[in-house]
Formats: C-alpha cells, structure tokens, sequence
C-alpha cells in the first residue's frame, strides 16, 4: 500500500507540474505543454521525493488514465488534456457520440441551469462516455452529485466544436443549457 501512495503523490506532482503550476517547480512548458523529461525528475526529486526516470515510466505506462504522454523520441512529456495553463496540446477536433455525460455537484445546478457548463478554471468542460465514469468524476468532491445528459451529437450538429484527447477524454468549451439534461 505505502507503494501504491507513493506512486499517486508523484503523480499528482506530476500533474501539479504539467497542468496546474509548472513555475512552482521552476519549469517552463513550451507552446504545447511539453517540457524536458530530465528538467520534470529533476524538479520532482529536488522537492524531496524518489523519483527517476523508471518511475515516471510506470506512471506514463500504467497510470489509469493515461493522463501523461512522452513525445516520439522520448525526450519530452506532457499532461495530455486537464491544463488550467494556456497551453495548446493540439487535440483534435471530432464528431462525438449522441450522448454524452458530466458529473457535478447538485449545489452547481442552478449556475449550471443559467449558464450551461463551463470550464471553471480548466480550459474546457470534461464530459464522460459514460454515466459510471460520471458519478466517478462528481463522486471526487463531497456532497450531493448530478449527472447531466449532455445532448452531443445535437450540440455538434448546431456548430459546437468538440476535442478528443490523446487519453480519450472528450472536451469542449462550453455546453449551453438546451444540450443539457439532468438524469440523476
Ligand atoms: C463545475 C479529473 C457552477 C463542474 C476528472 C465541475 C475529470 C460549474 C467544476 C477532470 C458550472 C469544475 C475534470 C457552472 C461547470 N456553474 N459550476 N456553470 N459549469 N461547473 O475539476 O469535470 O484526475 O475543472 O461541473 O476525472 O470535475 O485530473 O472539472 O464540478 O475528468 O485527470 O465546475 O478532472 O481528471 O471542476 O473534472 P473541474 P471536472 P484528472
């Protein structure tokens, strides 16, 4: 178990570093989020963790989500969606299922009902495949959840743009409330 709790907190470091807060651990992230492999242990470990380069193997490799991606040769990495930084990691643009899902605390529908779903601090709404995946994602904050319908293929067909990451997490900027539906 202490393993396994190791590993997550150098995976939030990791994802504090790639996403949220790069300067606090004197890094640079380059037009499209990536930043040297090296620099990234070095930052780690300098913050007093056992970090090297076979460990951010295992996290890039078997991390649940796949939320980090080396680049081809091996050199760079980068959070592959998730950033509140500005930071453009070239997803593409795709046409997505009828259906798709968000997760949410129940305290946010009225804004939700006013102002459709926004991406707060992030730099676009994370929407989910699937309804468990949903209840997962509110089920991280405490309180009571909702899960909204989000009508996509609709949206899309309206002119909303949608982005796919590299770990499969669909995007958007925004979804107005007429695509959205709340089902639990
Ligand atoms: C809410 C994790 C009020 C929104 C997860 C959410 C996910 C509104 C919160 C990923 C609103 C933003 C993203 C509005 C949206 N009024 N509240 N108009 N519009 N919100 O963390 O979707 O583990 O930025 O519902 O698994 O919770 O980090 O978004 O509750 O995939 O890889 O504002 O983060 O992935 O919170 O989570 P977040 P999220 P990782």
């Amino acid at each position: 178990m202490q393993h396994e709790k190791g590993r997550d907190e150098a995976m939030e470091m990791m994802a504090k570093a790639l996403r949220h807060r790069p300067e606090a651990f004197g890094l640079v992230l380059d037009a499209h989020g990536w930043v040297d492999a090296n620099a990234l242990i070095e930052a780690i470990h300098a913050r007093g963790m056992t970090f090297d380069r076979a460990r951010m193997d295992r996290i890039v490799q078997l991390n649940n989500k796949r939320r980090f991606a080396y680049s081809d040769d091996g050199t760079k990495i980068r959070a592959s969606q998730g950033h509140t930084v500005d930071v453009d990691v070239e997803m593409p643009e795709a046409a997505p299922p009828a259906r798709l899902y968000h997760g949410t605390l129940e305290k946010n529908g009225a804004s939700i009902w006013n102002r459709g779903l926004l991406p707060m601090k992030r730099q676009y709404v994370h929407l989910s495949p699937d309804i468990e995946t949903a209840r997962m994602v509110a089920s991280r904050r405490k309180g009571a959840i909702a899960i909204y319908e989000v009508h996509a293929s609709e949206y899309h067909m309206d002119g909303g743009k949608f982005y796919l990451s590299a770990n499969g997490v669909w995007q958007t900027k925004v979804v107005p409330p007429n695509y959205l539906k709340r089902i639990e």
